[in-house]
Order: C-alpha cells, then structure tokens, then sequence
C-alpha cells in the first residue's frame, strides 16, 4: 500500500470585497481540520485567493493586476505555508499568476511537505471570451485575462507517487488526463469555479452542471487509472452561485468522497496509489493497446470538420 491522506479543502465563496488576509484564515482552519485528520496532502481550488474575478469586464490593466500575485508565497499567503510546513502538509493551490515578464495565467502549484514548491501548472484550456458578451447572462472573461498555460501538462513525483495537476475546464477535455497517464500519473488533483447556470442556456442549472463535472472527473480518472481530486470554490458570489461537489474518485471512477455543502468544507480519503496498478497493467495498459497510428487527427486539427 502506498497511501496518501488526502483532504479536497472546499472553500465556500469569497465576496469581490474580501480580501486575501482573512481568506488564508479560512484556510488556515481548514489545513488545521486536516492535521487532526491525519490529512499529508491538501488541494484547494482553482484562483483561491480571490473572488472568482473573470465574471466582471475590467478595462484597466491595473485594476485587472489587483487580482494577481507577483510573489509566491507572497505577504498574504506567507502564513499558510509556514503552518503548513509546520504541519508537513504538502498542498495544491489555485491562485493568477503575474510573472515578472507581465504575463498572466491561470495558475496551480504543488508543494511538498517541507513547504517548498515542486511544481508549477499554468491552465490551458481557457473558457469563455475576450470581450464583453451581451447575449450572456454573465460574463466568463478567462480569455480576456489570461494567456493559455505554456507549461504543457507535467507530472511530478511527491510523497511517493506521481502526480499531475489541472486547473477546471481542463477537466472536460479527455487529452489533458491522457498526456497525464501517458506519464503514469497517480493522483490528479484539480480545482474548479463553475457557475451554477449555464451562462448561454439559463435551463441548464446546477443538477447538470453537476453531472458533467461528475461524468468528466469519473471517467478522467478511470480511463487512466488514476485518482482524482477535484475541489471547488463554491456557494454565491456576489449574487452569482457556483456548484460545489468537490469529490475524491478513486482509480475505478467511483467517488470515495463528496462534499454536501456550498460552505468551507474538508473532505478526505485515505488514497492507496497502488489501487491505480490494476487498471494500468489491464485494460489501461497503454503499452499493449493503444493505437496511436490511428490517433494522428487528434493533434493535427483542432476544430471539427465534417466530410462534404
Ligand atoms: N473556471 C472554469 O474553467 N469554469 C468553466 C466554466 C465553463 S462555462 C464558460 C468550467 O468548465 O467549469
């Protein structure tokens, strides 16, 4: 057995107005109910820090800049990663990016258990849209505030397995855990900000938003044989409601936890890694049955086209 105590650390929602001091506080109290619980590995969501900001147009660049850190750990977040180097918690945390080049991603790191930072993923797969969109009922500006992740999707090796990182949309897209498994990834932990309404179809709410994000996660992690932990950010923000439904899934594609709430919320499951050796020396043996000579169209096109 080769366990890791996982705790997905849920947070509730975080107003435009909050500022990053009293969100490490949230988190601090959640790394702490993790400790109790034995927990050695914590995944916070996508852009933890803040408001999920890409749903309000800004046209100043330095308003823009307010929601990005240059530094990490910078001031604010320096407290959690000395308690969680206290603790010998290693952790995945979503925050934007602000390189000193001035660009801007979407961002997850990896920490190990003595607080050093071991890995970086900058989101590929960006949402939504540049400009101001009147036919949405809100806004999803990813594309408008940050460049497409220019890091591809690396694994690492941390507290004795192999683990790859993803940032939410990535989850809906298949490739993004194949290059993963291609590298033998054992645990893939990603965060997620999803609205509870489909912004372009208001009939579609938070029960199917759900299922998709359940559907992607499940299949993610059975396809490849690899545990998924997906954690929101979660509950209403300033009036627009984002699902919760953080989940642990084992290597089979079964969920071993979910959350029940939109609040702060831990959950956590012992996760045996050699639980992903069964389906990657079966039917996910990559080795022995992929058929990569018929898979070419995958990376040569990237939109659909159909035959005339
Ligand atoms: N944060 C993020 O990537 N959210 C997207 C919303 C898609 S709708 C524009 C998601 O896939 O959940």
């Amino acid at each position: 057995m080769r366990e890791i105590v996982t705790a997905a650390m849920q947070m509730g929602a975080i107003q435009k107005s909050d500022n990053r001091e009293d969100v490490v506080v949230r988190m601090i109290a959640l790394l702490e109910e993790a400790n109790r619980a034995q927990a050695t590995f914590v995944v916070f969501p996508e852009l933890t820090l803040t408001t999920f900001f890409p749903r309000w147009y800004m046209e100043e660049q330095s308003e823009v800049d307010q929601w990005f850190e240059s530094e990490m750990p910078g001031p604010a977040t320096l407290p959690l990663f000395s308690r969680a180097k206290e603790l010998g918690i290693a952790m995945s945390l979503g925050y934007a990016e602000l390189t000193p080049e001035g660009q801007h991603f979407n961002t997850s790191i990896l920490t190990d258990n003595a607080g050093n930072i071991i890995g970086k993923y900058r989101k590929i797969h960006l949402p939504g849209h540049s400009d101001y969109d009147n036919d949405r009922a809100f806004q999803h500006l990813e594309k408008r505030y940050f460049l497409p992740g220019d890091l591809g999707f690396p694994v690492w090796r941390n507290l004795g397995g192999i683990m790859g990182m993803m940032i939410c949309n990535d989850r809906r897209w298949p490739e993004a855990y194949r290059v993963m498994g291609l590298q033998g990834v054992e645990m893939v932990t990603l965060g997620f900000n999803t609205p509870s309404v489909n912004s372009q179809m208001g009939d579609e709410g938070p029960e199917q938003r759900l299922f998709h994000h359940r559907l992607c996660c499940q299949s993610g992690a059975y396809q490849n044989a690899t545990w998924v932990v997906a954690v929101a950010k979660a509950g209403v923000e300033d009036g627009h409601p984002l699902i919760g439904g953080s989940l642990i899934i084992d290597p089979n594609g079964k969920i071993m936890a979910e959350t029940q709430t939109e609040e702060d919320e831990m959950i956590i499951h012992a996760c045996d890694l050699d639980a992903c050796n069964f389906g990657k020396s079966t039917i996910f043996d990559f080795k022995r049955h992929r058929r990569i000579e018929h898979y070419g169209l995958i990376t040569e096109r990237t939109g659909a086209q159909t035959p005339p």
